[in-house]
């Protein structure tokens, strides 16, 4: 299978809410989304880099100059694609692992249509539907987080995780406890805003019965994180920190987290995320899918993901609606508290081509 070109493509999504965390306020998604045209079929990526670099280092319009001026021309000049080509080809580019990982899921995609096989099934998965948890950001006051997690749990998601920062955390969380009860599936996320001064403080969640805390500090304090975790009853589980296999396997072993958080776009690719998977199964480390606001082409990819076996606690992979009234695919819904792997070749959805037009901002073609 050879490549064609590809097309670089901008879409604006309204969020159906602001999405607050500790380092900034999401309004609407801006999301660059990779078509590989090859000559056997076409494939979808999303890129999770968001606008601003605030999550992380990566943002859409550098993802958009690296896919142009490197990525896509070494992958064009790789000849037969396999599912590990695209990878092998992009290795020389320091970093830039969510453009990788989008353009890597677009030829993969291509290349699992043109043999009709689902993604889910090429990754390994054992299931065909995954959990659905929702993550729930900071907001106003805590009355108006107590109705935001009780629409929630109405809608029947099966975990909720809240966002917190420091002036933002043991208050809510003791709130959510009183109000609606201890069986309740309850996790927080820092995104890095505390240091290991606040370790006393976090102690204080413990009595919370929480299933983990996520990414308390710094992305680069691998050392920090071990001694946090050793002060702490609570699990720390890492987002921001986890940027390989490698890297999660020497996270775990250096008791710098006990949980992984999965996400494909910050380890690379979904490839590299089926390699962490196994290496964290193996050591008997659980894992959950993270979630970046996708769009369905997105979501799709992560709920095949999440399908893994080694996926034992339930995901940031939320229905449609949570994010946007008005998907690029199809949308996924929640049934029973959890989403549907898609069945279908590839990631199994595509865009509905009128809402894309719609929605579309730019669009731009990288011929081979
Ligand atoms: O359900 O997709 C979702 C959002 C889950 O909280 C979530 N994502 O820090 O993990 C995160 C956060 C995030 C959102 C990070 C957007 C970066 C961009």
């Amino acid at each position: 299978m050879k490549l064609e070109g590809v097309e670089l493509r901008r879409v604006a999504l309204p969020l159906v809410s602001p999405f607050r965390t500790s380092f900034g306020v999401e309004q609407d998604r801006d999301v660059l989304l990779v078509r590989a045209v090859t000559d056997g079929a076409e494939g979808w990526g999303e890129c999770v880099a968001a606008a601003e670099p605030r999550y992380s280092s990566e943002y859409a319009d550098g993802a958009a100059d690296v896919l142009r001026r490197f990525l896509v021309p070494a992958v064009a000049g790789a000849g037969d694609l396999d599912p590990e080509a695209p990878g092998a080809a992009m290795a020389f580019v320091k970093g830039h692992r969510m453009a990788k990982a989008a353009l890597e899921l677009a030829v993969l995609d291509a290349w699992l249509r043109a043999r009709d096989e689902p993604l889910a099934g090429h990754l390994g998965a054992t299931r065909d539907r995954v959990p659905a948890g929702v993550s729930v950001g900071i907001m106003g006051s805590v009355a108006e987080l107590l109705d935001a997690v009780a629409g929630y749990l109405g809608q029947g998601y099966l975990r909720i995780k809240l966002k917190i920062e420091p002036g933002w955390d043991l208050e809510p969380v003791a709130a959510v406890r009183e109000r609606f009860g201890d069986e309740v599936l309850l996790q927080v996320d820092a995104n890095a805003a505390y240091t290991v001064a606040d370790a006393g403080h976090l102690a204080g969640l413990d009595r919370f019965g929480l299933l983990l805390i996520e990414q308390p500090l710094a992305e680069d304090d691998l050392a920090g994180h071990a001694e946090l975790a050793g002060r702490l009853a609570t699990p720390v589980c890492l987002d921001e920190s986890i940027t390989s296999a490698k890297v999660a396997v020497d996270a775990v072993a250096l008791g710098a987290c006990r949980i992984v958080n999965v996400k494909a776009g910050r380890v690379g690719g979904y490839l590299e995320a089926r390699r962490l998977h196994d290496a964290c199964r193996e050591r008997g480390v659980p894992l959950w899918c993270g979630g970046m606001l996708e769009t369905g082409i997105g979501r799709a990819a992560n709920v095949a993901l999440a399908a893994l076996p080694g996926f034992t606690l339930p995901g940031d992979t939320s229905a449609s609606d949570r994010y946007y009234r008005q998907d690029l695919t199809p949308p996924f819904v929640l049934r029973d508290g959890h989403l549907e792997v898609p069945p279908g070749p590839g990631i199994g959805v595509e865009p509905v081509p009128e809402i894309l037009e719609e929605l579309t901002t730019s669009a731009e073609w990288i011929p081979a």
